[in-house]
């Protein structure tokens, strides 16, 4: 790209601006500054996106598709400018013309495509393919509405819709011309041609159409552009008359109608099974159209094309590859597995049975009769292939087909050459208890690639200060190299350095502050220490458990006036999912405790509760930098990774958490005395289930302290509380507290009293907060990916066949 001064982006961004609106810049909505900006930006980068894809293609590099039912970029137009490397230029240029570049930033709709961790690490992925030079594409849904807009009425969590491309969307491109047919329903013949071959004939399928919106994924001041190819569902055009009812119509449109809003909780839903289909099939009809460009011999095909799945989401990608190669292309079923096998790798990224995607043979038959039909033999052969070997008990268990039911999981692990877990525990409890039938058949399938984030969205964008700290202290070269931060270890006895780590989280808390109190009409205390727990609302991450604190701290200064505690602010962001009753009276809890407390002047300002409305990755810029405490507190053992728990390490916030998922090799990076780990590891859970001998009322009826917390829950204490309160005590008393939160309570509790001590002493807090940040580096997601791309999708090291 062609470097641009202050003067002349003012020139081209006064010209766009009038080419677009045809009226001056100075007179519009930050959404239409917004606009021409983009426009400009995408001029910028055009070039550099042809000149990639090219270049992929002349080469005839192997490629990795990144299939994804969710992703999360978040606003694009900070993160385009800053790996194009004018985000300088840009802030000044628009400064001289009496704009804010915040402000405009704003005017972007935040594309919420995506449910929580599993969305937002695809988009870190895409930004870390792009910036490590890697031949890297998306493959996904253009939902025409996102994950729902939270509102608080009364406490309670209410969904609006979120139509997110009310303005249009200016990153995308339609590419009506890269469009392929989607086919449904129907029945399947296999009949004899005239040479004796057999021919999949298809009868009264419904045909879709499936339209390609292509965005640049723009590499950190590298040059590669990547594409992100999001699907939307439409009537081929000239047909119509095949849809002649609002109905038929309406059905077509509604496969990309919406996102669903369930993480973590399987539904075997009809519409859901279709979108499922609808992008992998898609994305499988593209793959396959640029490899037949290559003319290459189809065994080539997994030298030049890696497919990825994230979770099991995208696994009909795996028939669907088998059908096209065979039905389509004349390969034989062994050829065709075979290829298959070797293109296609699977990342899981749970182990909470309820998230399991089992379909029911019955209704994927009718849906997708020649799929089905693939289906059950590459389970009819992996049958007759393992039992010989393994028996039939363990080869059973591994079975596709059971109980009227697919199993995705298991298909995805049969189907592919690699399956990854997205943390060294995670990927032990899958080999070791979860996934242990299918270690024992293929134990070289099984690898861990811990997950990462994208230093440049989470520190360089969301946190300017900090980046200005480390350019000063260690230079650049942790911008291209994240290991690079640990440099700044040395500066550990700094205490110049230790004062600016605090002078730079105090601003970043004083820009939260401001928010919380234009938006939320809440006074909170920049000093005060900001304790944040930000993710999905699940039971299993426990955000009851952080409840209970709160609700024992209430009680201490209540039966303590005057006691000199530091200040602390409770920061919660969490969507529920719609469905999830449980999830949403917890919401409704958080918001009476806020409301009771934030209102109560004899606490003194020492707590403060505050859950922003509507979480997402826009909100999560804001509060990631300004965070003292990182809450991981899930029960051990159920948290595959979390993701947020390296974006706040690596501003600077110190972890409180049980030993689970990534949070575990934080510890291991950042050392004991720099973290608060506290309750039982995943051993001392799976012995206490094995056990059968947890008793929650029993530690109620001992233990004073958890009593009294929990007698607050249904004695009225707390305002504004119906059901809730009495249900939440149920669960943890009558029903035996499935997640052992009351058997957690004491060092939980005690962990945060060391939190209160050692925040006192600025100067210790300070320089366990630098080495925090200087042992973030290893969660960089360019080194997972350089792992992914060298270890499951080998795109450095291919076959080349003589005639290239
Ligand atoms: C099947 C459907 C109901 C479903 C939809 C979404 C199932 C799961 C999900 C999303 C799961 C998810 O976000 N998992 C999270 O993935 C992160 C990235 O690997 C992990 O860090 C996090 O621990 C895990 O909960």
């Amino acid at each position: 790209m062609q470097k641009m001064d202050v003067s002349q982006f003012k020139d081209r961004y006064k010209k766009k601006f009038q080419e677009r609106f045809a009226f001056n810049y100075e007179n519009a909505t930050k959404q239409e500054q917004f606009v021409a900006l983009g426009h400009l930006v995408k001029d910028l980068y055009s070039s550099d996106w042809k000149e990639t894809v090219d270049t992929y293609q002349e080469n005839k590099q192997k490629q990795v598709y990144y299939f994804s039912m969710e992703f999360l970029p978040g606003r694009m137009l900070k993160s385009n400018l800053l790996n194009l490397g004018i985000l300088d230029v840009v802030q000044e240029g628009l400064a001289e013309l009496g704009l804010d570049l915040d402000e405009v930033a704003s005017g972007e709709m935040d594309p919420a495509l995506g449910n929580g961790g599993l969305g937002r690490l695809a988009s870190c992925f895409m930004d870390s393919l792009a910036s490590t030079g890697l031949p890297g594409n998306g493959n996904g849904i253009r939902y025409r509405y996102g994950l729902f807009k939270q509102k608080f009425i009364d406490g309670h969590q209410i969904e609006l819709p979120e139509n997110w491309l009310r303005n249009g969307n200016v990153w995308e491109v339609r590419r009506e011309n890269k469009a392929v047919t989607v086919r449904f329903g129907g029945q399947v013949s296999l009949e004899p041609d005239n040479e004796g071959n057999m021919h999949v004939t298809y009868h009264n399928t419904q045909n879709i159409l499936a339209v390609p919106y292509d965005t640049a994924m723009v590499g950190y001041q590298n040059g590669t552009v990547n594409n992100l190819r999001l699907w939307s569902a439409e009537i081929p055009y000239g047909e119509e008359y095949l849809f002649p009812t609002e109905e038929e119509r309406n059905g077509v449109k509604q496969i990309t109608e919406y996102l669903y809003p369930d993480d973590s909780n399987y539904e075997g839903l009809l519409l859901r099974l279709k979108q499922e289909y609808f992008f992998s099939s898609a994305g499988v009809q593209s793959v396959v159209r640029y490899f037949k460009q290559l003319n290459l011999d189809w065994s080539y095909l997994p030298d030049k094309i890696a497919i990825h799945i994230n979770d099991t989401h995208p696994t009909l990608a795996i028939p669907e590859l088998m059908r096209i190669l065979m039905d389509e292309e004349g390969l034989s079923w062994e050829q065709a597995w075979e290829i298959t096998k070797k293109t296609i790798s699977y990342t899981n990224h749970t182990i909470l049975q309820e998230a399991m995607e089992r379909w029911s043979i019955d209704m994927m038959n009718l849906l997708l009769p020649r799929i089905t039909q693939i289906i059950m033999e590459i389970n009819r052969r992996h049958i007759e292939k393992k039992t010989p070997l393994y028996g039939e008990d363990l080869t059973n268990r591994t079975a596709i087909v059971a109980n009227g039911e697919i199993k995705m999981a298991n298909l995805a692990i049969i189907g592919s050459h690699s399956i990854n877990g997205v943390a060294k525990l995670h990927t032990n409890i899958l080999i070791n208890h979860t996934l242990h039938d299918f270690y024992l058949m293929y134990p070289n399938k099984f690898n861990n690639k811990t997950n990462g984030v994208t230093m440049r969205r989470w520190l360089q964008i969301s946190n300017p200060g900090l980046t200005d700290l480390l350019d000063e202290t260690i230079g650049t070269e942790w911008k291209t190299n994240a290991n690079d931060i640990i440099l700044l270890k040395a500066y550990a006895e700094d205490k110049e350095v230790l004062a600016r780590i605090d002078a730079v989280k105090l601003e970043n808390k004083k820009r939260f502050a401001k928010y919380v109190s234009e938006e939320m009409d809440i006074e909170i205390d920049p000093n005060a220490i900001f304790d944040v727990q930000i993710k999905r609302l699940h039971a299993y991450k426990r955000q009851l458990l952080n409840v209970l604190h709160i609700l024992d701290r209430y009680q201490y200064i209540k039966d303590n006036p005057g006691v000199d505690i530091p200040k602390r602010v409770f920061i919660f962001g969490a969507k529920a999912a719609p469905s999830y009753h449980y999830a949403k009276q917890i919401i409704k809890l958080i918001n009476a405790i806020a409301e009771m407390i934030n209102n109560d002047s004899s606490l003194n300002d020492l707590i403060k509760v505050v859950f922003v409305e509507n979480y997402g990755v826009s909100l999560a810029e804001l509060i990631i930098p300004a965070a003292d405490v990182s809450e991981q507190i899930s029960l051990a053992g159920k948290e595959a990774s979390g993701t947020s728990n390296m974006k706040l390490m690596a501003n600077g916030a110190l972890t409180i958490a049980t030993m689970d998922g990534a949070t575990v090799e934080i510890y291991d990076y950042v050392g004991e005395e720099n973290i608060y780990i506290f309750g039982m590891s995943n051993e001392e859970v799976q012995k206490l289930n094995a056990a059968n001998s947890y008793n929650s009322r029993e530690i109620y009826e001992k233990n004073p302290a958890v009593k009294r917390v929990l007698n607050m829950l249904i004695d009225g204490s707390i305002p504004g509380l119906e059901d809730e309160g009495q249900d939440i005590f149920d669960s943890l008393v009558k029903y035996n507290d499935e997640y052992y939160l009351l058997k957690d309570f004491d060092s939980y509790i005690n962990a945060h009293k060391q939190i209160d001590k050692d925040f006192r002493n600025r100067e210790t807090w300070n320089r366990r907060a630098l080495l925090n940040i200087a042992s973030s580096g290893p969660f960089s997601a360019d080194y997972t990916i350089e792992r992914y791309a060298d270890e499951i999708w080998k795109l450095g090291a291919q076959r080349e066949p003589e005639d290239l």
